[in-house]
């Protein structure tokens, strides 16, 4: 939208998003809750804040959460969160729903599963609508870990129910990425129909306390184990090597298992750092950086046709699709080339 902006409006923006990147530093909760509402609505105060705060990310560790609906992951992050908690560090958890952003059921069960950590002035819980978002959820998402990470929380949790391609996308853009099972329902089968395990860098059989969670982390494992064994001919035909996630069991209601879990999150991400100072390429990072960069693309193609200069011009090559003069993919080539100042419409 920033290309409509008048220069008064934006130098306004500008000074209202410094001002809020500076406030959110200091550590004052509600600058920083305006700001990621900024963030989120892609508006000009959200921009300017992220061009400041940006530069300052980068040292966060994101951990994606995603699993069936009522696998247990709020309970799980919020425990993640306390035992984050007893080493002292500052949390945040971004909560993408896919229901209602008001009134979504599933936010209202997370408030109370986070209730333990509601007085805590060094967690940050925020939830994100799944839906409406101009770049793309995943631009989004990683748009809000980076304000996190840029105001000084160093472990951020991005809880996503994983269910349809968004969800699963939004969990590839984390650093370290857990699917999280029950051991009802025939889960596994569930995870590899949403394609959740090729995302998976952790999987947590969570529920220890049910019946059938140890066969259920036995049958993963096994059928992970089965997967290796693919990985040999993914190399011959030139496809990238899957993940091949370790398999947890943890009670999140009881925390056990809940420290193994941290301490393996910890573990994977002091090996990615070690890696990447060794100067290895981070392929998630790549994958994030790209979401952002294509998010922002998409909707600044949109506002530079809307400008008064390519309008009228944009409005001719709508037209001429919707009369199938015009295919679409040729007409989004002659709008490239109006943006290029390379050609005319009419
Ligand atoms: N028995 C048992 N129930 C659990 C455990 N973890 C979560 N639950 C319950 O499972 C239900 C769904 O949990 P929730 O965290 O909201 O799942 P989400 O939808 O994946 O976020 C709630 O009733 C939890 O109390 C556990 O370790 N054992
Ligand atoms: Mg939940």
């Amino acid at each position: 939208m920033t290309g409509g902006v008048s220069e008064p409006a934006r130098s306004q923006a500008a000074k209202r998003g410094r001002d809020l990147a500076e406030r959110a530093r200091a550590g004052e909760r509600r600058p920083l809750a305006r700001l990621l509402t900024e963030v989120e609505d892609r508006t000009p105060t959200g921009e300017a804040a992220l061009r400041i705060l940006y530069p300052l990310a980068g040292a966060a560790h994101l951990v994606g959460v995603t699993g069936a609906p009522g696998s247990g992951k709020s309970t799980l992050v919020a425990a993640l969160v306390g035992e984050a908690r007893r080493d002292g560090r500052r949390v945040a958890v971004l909560a993408i729903d896919p229901s209602s952003p008001i009134t979504g059921g599933a936010i209202l069960g997370d408030r109370v599963r986070m209730q333990a950590h509601a007085g805590d002035r060094d967690v940050f819980i925020r939830s994100m609508a799944s839906r409406g978002h101009a770049g793309g959820l995943a631009a989004a998402t990683v748009a809000a870990a980076a304000v996190f990470d840029a105001v000084g929380f160093p472990l951020v949790f991005i809880e996503t129910v994983g269910t349809g391609q968004a969800e699963v996308e939004v969990a590839a853009i984390a650093d370290t990425t857990v699917v999280v099972q029950a051991p009802e329902m025939g889960d596994e089968v569930q995870a590899i129909k949403a394609g959740l395990l090729e995302v998976a860098d952790l999987v947590v059989v969570n529920k220890g306390d049910r019946p059938g969670a140890h066969r259920a982390a036995a049958q993963l494992r096994a059928m992970l184990t089965v997967g290796r064994q693919n990985d040999r001919v993914a190399a011959e035909s030139g496809r990238p090597r899957p993940k091949r996630p370790d398999v947890l069991l943890a009670t999140a209601l009881s925390g056990e298992g809940v420290p193994e879990l941290l301490a393996a999150l910890d573990r994977r991400e002091a090996a990615r750092r070690a890696a990447t100072d060794d100067g290895e390429v981070d392929a998630t990072r790549l994958i994030r950086a790209r979401a952002q960069l294509h998010g922002i693309l998409g909707e600044r193609v949109r506002a530079r046709l809307a400008e008064p200069a390519l309008e009228a011009d944009t409005a001719l090559l709508v037209r001429a699709v919707a009369d199938h003069e015009l295919d679409p993919y040729a007409a989004a080539d002659r709008a490239l080339d109006l943006l290029a100042g390379r050609s005319r419409v009419g």
